[in-house]
């Protein structure tokens, strides 16, 4: 039987200091998006957009200098934790396409709300930074720390995914990481895999650990895919490029391996900016990668 899929777009771009990511789950649909979902023999639904206020609307200089717009990350990561939690209720599969990174407060916080959940976070950088160790103080540098109740974090009700632990927490790829965002890393129980680890000892083994991870003792695992993870010359559009990132085949095989361990609970897209994008290669990249996570195969 086919799987549901319940796409729930997220336009916001809060938590990022460049513009034109809340245009990503436009450029996400516009890239085919639910015929790679059909390939996969998955059946999706299109919730549409949430309704999330307008930069525009707001003070450009709202919130704290060192937590930029938290209030309204907290509004958006609210709403969309209730969507996500909604979904799971219903029996489908929530696909959360972003909006910056900030949004994953909101995915992990909804999917952790009636389960034990893991997490594998496929970055460039540690988003584990606080309001206190941020350099940029903007928000997308800070979803995991946020959602584990880290330093500032602690005890702030909307931002903590209340059924996640540290130690199922697997980030994979890190090649950015800010200086006092390493020792918050090393301080904690979560275990992060950067790309000399990929270049080690390969994507595969890579990942199957990191699915280890997040699956033991939990119920299911959280997929958040930032875009940047991976190397810029396959998805130039987004805000924060590193180079020396996944390749298109490294990119692929861990989404197969995620479809194969049958425990994916929740996926998210998150950082195209199409207005940073080459002809939309980004967002077409990231519909072709969600689609390997829902367990697209060649024969
Ligand atoms: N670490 C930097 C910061 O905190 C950059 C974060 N940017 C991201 N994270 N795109 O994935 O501002
Ligand atoms: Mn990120
Ligand atoms: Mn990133
Ligand atoms: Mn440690």
């Amino acid at each position: 039987m086919a799987k549901s899929v319940r796409i729930i777009g997220t336009p916001t771009d809060y938590g990022a200091n460049r513009r034109g990511v809340d245009m990503g789950p436009s450029a996400i649909r516009y890239g085919g998006l639910t015929k790679q979902l059909e390939a996969a023999d998955v059946s999706p639904s299109d919730a549409g957009d949430l309704t999330v206020p307008h930069l525009a609307t707001r003070d450009a200089d709202a919130g704290a200098a060192n937590a930029k717009h938290i209030n309204e990350v907290e509004e958006v990561t609210t709403t969309l934790a209730d969507a996500v939690s909604d979904a799971i209720s219903d029996g489908v599969t929530p696909l959360v396409l972003g909006g910056d990174h900030s949004i994953a407060i909101g995915s992990m916080v909804g999917s952790a709300r009636d389960a034990d959940i893991g997490v594998v976070w496929f970055d460039a950088h540690g988003d584990f930074n606080t309001p206190e160790t941020s350099p940029s103080g903007n928000v997308h540098g800070m979803p995991l720390a946020a959602a584990l109740g880290i330093g500032d974090f602690e005890g702030v009700k909307w931002a903590n995914a209340p059924r996640l632990k540290e130690e199922n927490v697997a980030i994979v790829g890190l090649r950015d990481v800010d200086e006092n965002e390493t020792a918050a890393i090393h301080d904690s129980d979560v275990t992060a895999y950067t790309m000399s680890d990929i270049d080690e000892r390969g994507i595969t083994d890579v990942t199957l650990d990191a699915l280890d991870v997040a699956t033991s003792g939990t119920d299911g695992v959280h997929v958040s895919l930032d875009l940047d993870w991976l190397d810029p010359r396959e998805a130039p559009g987004v805000g924060t490029p590193v180079r020396g990132g996944a390749t298109y085949r490294e990119a692929h095989t861990a989404m197969e391996l995620v479809a194969e361990s049958g425990a994916m609970r929740s996926l998210e897209l998150v950082e195209v900016n199409p207005i940073l994008d080459e002809h939309n290669e980004t967002a077409t990249l990231a519909t072709e990668l969600a689609a390997s996570a829902f367990g697209k195969r060649i024969l």
